[in-house]
C-alpha cells in the first residue's frame, strides 16, 4: 500500500467512511489507537480477530467500521456472545468494544463474571460518563452533581470506579487512560491484546455534544485539556484520600499479572476427565 495512504485504511471498510461520529467525539481517537496498536503488533489485517459490541455510540467503533468479523449484539450482552465465540473458536482473538452504560450499567453482571472467570477476551470500554446514543441519561459513571437529562438538578449518586471493580473481580490486565493519553492508551492496548485471560482497558473519552454541553465544555479539544488537567497517575493517587480524589481521573495500570485464563483452565479440566 502506498505510503501516503493512512495506515488505518488497511483495517477499515471504505464504504462507511467518513464515520458518523459527532464532531469532536473521542471515539475516533480510541479507534485510531486500537488500529495503531494492531499495526505496530504486525497484524497485516484483522482476520485473527472477532469484534463484539452491544448498543451505543461506542459499539460503533468496530461495527460497521472494521474490515473484520464483527457482531453487534443486544445492549449489555456483548460479553455473553464473546464467551460463546471464545469457547467455539479459541484460536481467534475476541475483542469487545462498549460504552460505560453497556459494560457497567445493563451489562455489569457479565463484566464482573467475565473478569472472575478470566475469560480470554479484551474489553475496550469507552467511558464518556453518560448514555450518549440515547440523548444523555445518567450513567453509573456520571460524576456526582453533574446534570443529565434524567438528573436535571444534578446526579445525587456516587459514580462507579469500573477499573477498580474489574481488578477486584480477578482480571489479568486492567488499565485506565483518557483520550488525551493517546500514546499510553495505544501501549496499554498492545499489552492487553496478547494477555492470557481477561484484559480490560478503560478509556475516559470526550462526548462534547452530550456530556460536554452539560458541564459547559462543548468542544472536543477543551475536553482533552480538561482530562489533561484532572488526571492523576495511580502512583500519586495512592497517597490521597477519597475526598482529595473527587473530580480527578486516576490513570495507569491497575493490574498486570500472568494467570491462566478460562480456556486454559477448561483444557486442563478436560484433560483430567479424559485421562
Ligand atoms: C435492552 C435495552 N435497553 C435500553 C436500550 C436503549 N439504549 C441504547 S444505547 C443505550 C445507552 C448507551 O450508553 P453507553 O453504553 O454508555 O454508550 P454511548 O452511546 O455513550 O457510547 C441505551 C440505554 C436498548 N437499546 N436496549
Amino acid at each position: 500500500m502506498s505510503h501516503n495512504v493512512h495506515f488505518a485504511r488497511r483495517y477499515l471498510r471504505e464504504e462507511v467512511l467518513p464515520s458518523t461520529f459527532c464532531s469532536g467525539c473521542g471515539l475516533g481517537i480510541i479507534m485510531n489507537c486500537f488500529l495503531k496498536a494492531v499495526d505496530e503488533m504486525g497484524y497485516e489485517d484483522l482476520r485473527q480477530f472477532v469484534f463484539c459490541s452491544g448498543i451505543g455510540c461506542s459499539a460503533w467503533i468496530p461495527s460497521p467500521h472494521f474490515r473484520a468479523d464483527t457482531i453487534h449484539t443486544t445492549h449489555g450482552r456483548s460479553l455473553t456472545v464473546a464467551l460463546g465465540i471464545s469457547l467455539v473458536r479459541p484460536e481467534l482473538k475476541v475483542v469487545v468494544f462498549g460504552g460505560d452504560g453497556d459494560m457497567a450499567g445493563i451489562g455489569l453482571n457479565h463484566l464482573v463474571q467475565s473478569a472472575r472467570r478470566n475469560l480470554d477476551t479484551t474489553v475496550i470500554m469507552a467511558n464518556n460518563m453518560i448514555y450518549g446514543m440515547t440523548g444523555g441519561q445518567v450513567a453509573p459513571t456520571t460524576p456526582f452533581g453533574v446534570k443529565t437529562s434524567t438528573t436535571p438538578f444534578g446526579s445525587f449518586e456516587y459514580p462507579l470506579d469500573v477499573s477498580k471493580l474489574v481488578t477486584a473481580s480477578g482480571a489479568s490486565y486492567v488499565a485506565r487512560w483518557t483520550t488525551y493519553h493517546a500514546v499510553q492508551l495505544k501501549e496499554a492496548i498492545k499489552k492487553a491484546l496478547p494477555k492470557e485471560g481477561f484484559s480490560f482497558v478503560e478509556v475516559v473519552t470526550q462526548c462534547p455534544s452530550i456530556f460536554g454541553r452539560r458541564i459547559g465544555i462543548d468542544e472536543g479539544t477543551r475536553m482533552l485539556r480538561w482530562f489533561q488537567e484532572n488526571s492523576i497517575p495511580i502512583s500519586r493517587a495512592k497517597d490521597l484520600k477519597e475526598k482529595e480524589l473527587t473530580g480527578r481521573i486516576v490513570v495507569g495500570e491497575f493490574v498486570n499479572i500472568e494467570k491462566p485464563g478460562l480456556l486454559s483452565n477448561l483444557k486442563t479440566m478436560r484433560g483430567k476427565i479424559t485421562s
